[in-house]
């Protein structure tokens, strides 16, 4: 379909105009224009914030007119708009990216340069928007990217909360939280649009009342209301003319909030009110994959997806359609549970507001709806305690009970008998603390349920979702995640970038198969040396930026190790931990001990109130000291802990790694998406076979992954049979030794306090199995280190990952969605010149 837009022509300037023009005269006279119109500054009073705003806008005009025109085109009947809710967008800074998706970089760059600046200090002093915790957010964003690089016609819509994932600073080797106050210095590539605000209810009562056709009906008398306020942000596609939107809904006290209060002079109280109405949307919970319940998390659900949905049903009905055919026009994506509200409150839009009758509104409602499921872990598993649910969302806590009936009704027809597979199905659960079973309520008020890779959506099948699955089997899907490689190669890796174009050309950086052409220069001896160069360029990049941020001086010459995610015990960042004090140990044994040299990177955020994570952080740090100072290792070992790990952090350091650590424990992982960005930029992966890697490694080819530890069936096994981690610690000798130097105090002063909640976990508990795979680990990096100095190979290997990652595309991923779950085609934008 192409649609092509008359907008009115003084919409679409036909001369260079300083608003859009891009050669560099205009490009700077925008920019200075900027500066003093917009910032209020002249060039000798502006600080870098200042320019780094004035380009922004310059930048933020000359996508407006695509911006534009992309949004009028979602007003017409017949195209399809894929929304994608989610609570996390992590989208890391913004005007980068859009210098490569506008292909503006190099006139911007030489603009900015004629006018004595450095771009890349502009760049880099960005605020980044860190709305998000982790792979769930950012993989929102890599599909925001896809989606409007493909023209298909999408909104993102979230909460634009006011403070986004803690700043992590270490103090003494632990964990320090600091407020994420991105906003400080303003944002200019949002837009708010507060004409299109919607209004949100919250508790009260319900009422039934009978309608002028003699009909049943419910009203729904809240107990309070708050205004959702849009703030709109430009998403560019990649050299095309779509730019989509993501909308981010800030909470407000309705208008009229102090109106009474003031003329009965209850100031405080009023003003109060309006504090209470914006907490909604103040902060994002930390948590990544552990539920806590509290009411305000269920607030901020149900806040943004009525937002959502309202603003989709005004947008329906302003297209020219009746909300019959919302399914036709609409298709929403529910990223995780978090939105998963959504099934009852379109219900209630539907049924209570415009009047449609149940059975009907069901239909569009799981037509128009899917779920992702992000997660095999229990407690990530949402639940919200029936008491809670119903004093802040009464109406839809009925609506829940009512589809619950209908449900298992036909659950019965189908299991005549089977109470127990009755109570697994029900969307309550009746044990102690009735509770409702938000992933329960996704299954059933969507068409389409997936998984994030192969691995995880079998898994799926067979355990959490297993009676959902027999009960509606042609739900069940997979769509293996992606990421851009526009943002996690093009930006972050200029220099590996421009020695592909030179190679291949530049076709991949959309057709991101095309990279196979690269395999053939594996093999190419002056290719390789090139390859070589721009990473180890890259690497001394990297080590002068731990020197500054770190004072740890590490040598760009060893094998960069690195470890960063989210710390979660499942992840097994302190399995690492065991083989960096195994080296250790041995070279402590045997100082002669024949080894490369390696640097051992991690870095991730704990949940505030997680603290086996936080403990583990200061393991690191720990490690980190002794090893580092110590004499006998210090020239082959060395362990870094880079604070704030964040997506600008990760641009640096995927470009830098040569072997990325993915080593959760087989069957917890459901995908990652890092594994992705570390092989694009030439890592190899030591890996476990759990989520992504199995498919990393089936088309990278087995001998191109170092690949250890035990598979699913296994770890399944072992549980059943009774696992015990101890026998492992009393058979093996060393790693007894490397867990007595840990519990003796070695690396903490003589405390052997400090560790001991590890360490008794992981001898009496061990719940993700680390002692199992331990050897198994030591083994497979013995063999990495023996890779390692061969080096030759390691760069063809090096380059066969990067040229076999085309799968691993979000573009990919998003075909794939398009097509099985969403049916949603592209629309190319036609643009007057
Ligand atoms: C998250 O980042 C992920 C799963 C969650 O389950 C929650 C959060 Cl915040 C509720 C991650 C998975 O751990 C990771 O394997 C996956 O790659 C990523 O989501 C994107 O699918």
């Amino acid at each position: 379909m192409t649609v092509s837009t008359n907008l009115p022509s003084f919409h679409t300037p036909g001369v260079e105009d300083d608003r859009t023009g891009l050669g560099i005269e205009t490009l700077k006279r925008a920019f200075f224009d900027n500066l003093y119109y917009v910032q209020g500054k002249l060039p000798n009073r502006a600080s870098t914030v200042d320019y780094y705003m004035a380009l922004a806008y310059t930048v933020r005009d000359r996508l407006l007119q695509r911006w534009l025109a992309t949004e009028d085109i979602l007003t017409r009947p017949e195209v399809r708009i894929v929304g994608y809710l989610s609570a996390e967008f992590l989208m890391g800074p913004h005007l980068g990216n859009n210098l490569i998706n506008l292909d503006i970089y190099a006139p911007v760059k030489q603009a900015i340069e004629e006018s004595g600046l450095n771009l890349q200090e502009l760049i880099d002093i960005e605020e980044e928007p860190g709305l998000g915790n982790g792979g769930l957010g950012r993989l929102a964003a890599c599909y925001l990217d896809s989606l409007a690089s493909l023209q298909i016609p999408a909104i993102g819509y979230g909460i634009r909360y006011e403070f986004g994932i803690f700043d992590q600073e270490i103090v003494d080797g632990w964990q320090v939280e600091i407020t994420d106050k991105w906003l400080k210095y303003g944002n200019p590539w949002e837009v708010a649009r507060p004409e299109e605000a919607v209004e949100i209810k919250f508790g009260g009562y319900t009422q039934p009342y009978t309608d002028d056709q003699g009909r049943y009906r419910v009203r729904w008398v809240p107990g309070s209301t708050v205004m959702g306020i849009p703030y709109d942000t430009p998403i560019t596609g990649y050299n095309v003319n779509t730019v989509n939107t993501l909308r981010l809904w800030k909470a407000e006290a309705p208008e009229s909030f102090d109106f009474t209060a003031f003329n009965q002079g209850d100031y405080w109280g009023a003003v109060n009110d309006k504090v209470v109405s914006e907490t909604i949307s103040k902060v994002l919970y930390p948590n990544d994959e552990q539920i806590q319940g509290k009411q305000l998390r269920l607030q901020q659900q149900f806040f943004f997806v009525s937002c959502s949905l309202q603003d989709v049903i005004r947008r329906q009905l302003e297209s020219g359609r009746t909300l019959d055919t919302l399914h036709e026009k609409f298709s929403l994506q529910m990223n995780d549970t978090h939105p998963s509200v959504a099934v009852a409150e379109l219900m209630r839009l539907l049924v209570d507001e415009h009047m449609l009758e149940w059975d009907h509104a069901w239909d569009i409602t799981t037509r128009t709806l899917a779920y992702t499921n992000h997660t095999l872990l229990p407690e990530a598993l949402e639940k919200w305690s029936v008491s809670l649910f119903g004093s802040l969302l009464p109406r839809h806590l009925e609506i829940i009970f009512e589809i619950n009936s209908r449900f298992l009704d036909q659950v019965r027809l189908r299991y005549p008998g089977d109470e127990a597979r009755l109570g697994q199905l029900s969307l309550i659960d009746e044990g102690g603390d009735r509770s409702v079973r938000m992933a329960n309520l996704a299954c059933v008020g969507s068409h389409a349920i997936n998984g994030v890779a192969a691995l995880h959506s079998e898994l799926l099948k067979k355990t959490v979702l297993h009676d959902f699955y027999e009960l509606m089997p042609e739900k069940f899907c997979n769509v293996t995640n992606g990421v851009t490689p526009r943002r996690w190669l093009a930006l972050s890796n200029p220099r590996l970038t421009a020695l592909i174009d030179r190679r291949i050309g530049n076709g991949w950086l959309t057709h991101l198969d095309r990279l196979r052409e690269l395999e053939s220069a594996a093999d190419d001896a002056g290719f390789r040396h090139e390859w070589r160069m721009v990473k180890r360029d890259i690497k001394a990049d990297l080590a002068d930026h731990i020197a500054n941020r770190t004072g740890i001086s590490v040598n760009p010459d060893t094998l960069f190790d690195i470890q960063v995610k989210r710390i979660h015990e499942y992840k097994r960042q302190h399995l690492n931990v065991l083989h960096i004090v195994t080296l250790y140990h041995r070279l402590k044994q045997n100082p002669n001990q024949d080894m490369a040299g390696r640097t051992f990177i991690f870095g991730g955020k704990a949940a505030p109130g997680y603290d086996m994570a936080k403990r583990i952080i200061k393991l690191i740090t720990s490690v980190g000291d002794v090893v580092n100072k110590d004499p006998d290792v210090s020239d082959r070992l060395r362990v870094v802990f880079l604070p704030d790990y964040n997506v600008t952090f990760g641009q640096r350091v995927y470009p830098a790694a040569e072997l990325s650590e993915q080593i959760s424990l087989a069957g917890l992982e459901a995908s990652g998406t890092g594994n992705m960005k570390f092989s694009m930029n030439g890592a190899l992966t030591i890996g476990t076979l759990d989520g992504a890697n199995v498919e990393i490694r089936e088309e990278v080819g087995a001998e191109n992954f170092f690949l250890f530890g035990m598979k699913t069936e296994e770890v399944t096994a072992l549980r059943s049979q009774g696992y015990n981690p101890m026998s492992y610690y009393h058979s093996n000798e060393t790693l007894k030794a490397v867990i007595d130097l840990i519990a003796s105090g070695h690396f903490s002063h003589g405390d052997r306090e400090l560790f001991r909640p590890l360490i008794d976990n992981l001898l009496y508990h061990d719940p993700y199995m680390l002692l199992a795979d331990y050897q198994s680990y030591v083994d497979c990096q013995d063999q990495v280190d023996r890779a390692y100095r061969d080096s030759e190979n390691w760069v063809r290997m090096s380059i066969l990952n990067a040229a076999r990652m085309g799968k691993f595309s979000s573009d990919r991923s998003i075909q794939d969605y398009a097509q099985t779950i969403w049916q949603a085609d592209a629309v190319p934008i036609e643009i007057e010149a």
